[in-house]
């Protein structure tokens, strides 16, 4: 059961925040689906999916990635994306810093040229080093950057709190980050 969870959650993450045209499914500006299409569009690919499924998911997602609007009839994720949508966040006060977990292997060219979106919408950072160290070793040998968010913010650069608490920010440069 856990390993189908694990499963669906991916597949979910995959057409919430990068491919919906998989399955054929329509986000809305602010990245919503409907519930009903979206379980229905699950289920023509053939991943089992029922409402039930979905409850379990968003409410016992480790990190929360999906929520729901308030009348439960719309879900997305809540940060993450690669497909330009407005997540309607509004700028947030960050901590005096925050982490960034990269593999060993990028920090040369981050030093260099500072930390870039790539293919998301957002730079990703958290306020917990324990969460940045495991961001990190998805694409490696973990390092831990320091970046200088409060600093940043009084320079101008805009920070956003994802729902799941995720701190969102532009690029960042070379001279706010330095080395954990
Ligand atoms: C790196 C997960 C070379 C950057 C996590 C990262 C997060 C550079 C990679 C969310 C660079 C992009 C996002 C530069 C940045 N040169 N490498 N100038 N600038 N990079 O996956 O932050 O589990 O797009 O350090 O929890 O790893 O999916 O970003 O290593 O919140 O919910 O380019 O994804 O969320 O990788 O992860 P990603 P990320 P979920």
């Amino acid at each position: 059961m856990e390993k189908n969870l694990k499963s669906t959650s991916k597949f979910l993450s995959l057409v919430l925040r990068h491919k919906p045209e998989e399955i054929g499914l329509q986000l809305d500006e602010n990245g919503w689906a409907s519930v009903d299409e979206l379980i229905e569009k699950v289920n023509a690919k053939g991943n089992k999916i029922d409402i039930n499924l979905l409850n379990e998911i968003v409410e016992t997602n480790d990190k929360k990635r999906f929520a729901f609007n308030d009348d439960k009839t719309k879900i997305r994720a809540s940060q993450g994306h690669s497909i330009e949508i407005d997540l309607d966040l509004h700028p947030s006060l960050p901590p005096d810093i925050l982490y960034h977990g990269t593999a060993t292997r990028f920090v040369e060219s981050i030093l260099k040229e500072g930390l870039t979106k790539q293919q998301r919408q957002h730079v990703h950072l958290s306020d917990k080093l324990a969460t940045a160290t495991a961001v990190g070793a998805r694409h490696g040998k973990p390092t831990i950057l320091i970046v200088g968010a409060k600093q940043m913010q009084e320079d101008g650069f805009l920070f956003y709190k994802s729902e799941n608490n995720v701190w969102l920010t532009d690029n960042v440069e070379v001279k706010y980050i330095s080395k954990k």
